[in-house]
């Protein structure tokens, strides 16, 4: 009763922002990401008649009392599906570097659902998974897919509808996503609080709602069309949105930091010198960059140039989950 996954995070190029059910974890909207080749979470989790309760360790270490918590409420769920009562131990090896602002939270949540699933016996399919994996964390149900992949909000109550599904496969675009990391610093609102607050109190929410529906319809026609200038002005837009919707939240809230600016302008510098680069930020202060392998050596330097930047990890478009042999 032991399985073990390899899944990739990813990043969204159209947000997930806001959620109509918290407990089941279904979106306000639709959201777009790409799964990116170079950070991932392997979990192991083993079933045992002999446990007391679930043990969880990270990278090695006893999770802390909150995670431990998450975890096993969400082998609950995988233990009602299955109708076992027995406990695991899950290890969980994270190559994600939280600090450049990607939520392990989607490759782990990916992970834990594929590898619990088929540790307890249960034989789901990636729909499935995916539906499975949003129960731990919403961007994690985009994560079991490669490539470029869109996680449908669905409108059923008990959440039947509401799974991800690739729109093109890993192979199809080779785009890249440069990593700009400004600070290592935690941030104030984590994202779950924050896109609760900017549901509740946000006047721009219903704005943000309403241009989200078209930004969907005119990516998904860059990404038929592999027509990278208007994918790209899309993705921009579409972060800048979602940040503004924070700014209307009361108490307001702003994940931006000064070096955050510096870099979306230079971005915008590079295009004015002819360079296609475009960024989105997630919830944090840390930006990421899209752009043509062509490209991506000149934004590098450019970026690197910057002294508010630390670090600059460089992704392709990576593969969903897989699983592995021990
Ligand atoms: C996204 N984010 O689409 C958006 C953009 C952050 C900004 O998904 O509460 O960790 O676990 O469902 O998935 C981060 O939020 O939130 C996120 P929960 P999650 O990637």
């Amino acid at each position: 009763m032991r399985a073990s996954v390899k899944a990739h995070t990813n990043i969204a190029l159209i947000k997930y922002w806001g959620k109509r059910d918290e407990q089941l974890f279904l979106p306000t909207n639709n959201s777009l990401s790409v799964t990116l080749d170079k950070f991932y979470t392997i979990t192991t989790v083993e079933f045992d008649e002999l446990l007391q309760s679930d043990q969880f360790f990270l990278n090695g270490k006893q999770a802390e009392s909150n995670e431990m918590k998450k975890v096993a409420q969400f082998l609950d769920r995988v233990r009602t599906k299955a109708n076992r009562t027995i406990y695991a131990k899950v290890d969980s090896e994270n190559h994600v570097p939280t600090a450049a602002g990607f939520a392990s939270s989607a490759s782990g949540y990916a992970a834990l659902a594929a590898a619990s699933a088929k540790a307890i016996g249960l034989n789901l399919n990636q729909r499935e998974l995916s539906q499975l994996a949003r129960q731990g964390s919403g961007s994690a149900s985009r994560s079991i897919f490669g490539g470029y992949v869109e996680w449908n909000k669905g409108i059923e109550e008990d959440g039947s509808d509401c799974y991800a599904a690739p729109i093109l496969d890993t192979d199809a675009w080779d785009l890249r996503v440069l990593s700009v990391e400004v600070t290592t610093k935690a941030k104030k609102v984590l994202s779950r609080a924050g896109m609760k607050r900017t549901v509740e109190t946000s006047p721009f929410f219903a704005g943000w709602l309403e241009a989200v529906e078209e930004d969907l319809i005119t990516i998904k026609q860059a990404l038929q069309e592999r027509d990278f200038t208007k994918l790209g002005q899309v993705v921009e837009a579409n972060a800048l949105k979602m940040h503004a919707t924070t700014l209307g939240a009361n108490p307001p809230f702003m994940y931006w930091q000064s070096a955050t600016v510096e870099v979306m302008q230079e971005v915008q510098a590079l295009r004015e010198r002819g360079i296609e680069a475009y960024f989105t930020i997630d919830a944090g202060p840390n930006v990421k960059v899209v752009c043509q392998p062509e490209d991506e050596q000149k934004i590098h330097d450019a970026l690197a140039f910057l002294h508010v930047v630390h670090d600059i990890h460089h992704c392709r478009v990576g593969p969903g989950i897989t699983y592995l042999t021990d």
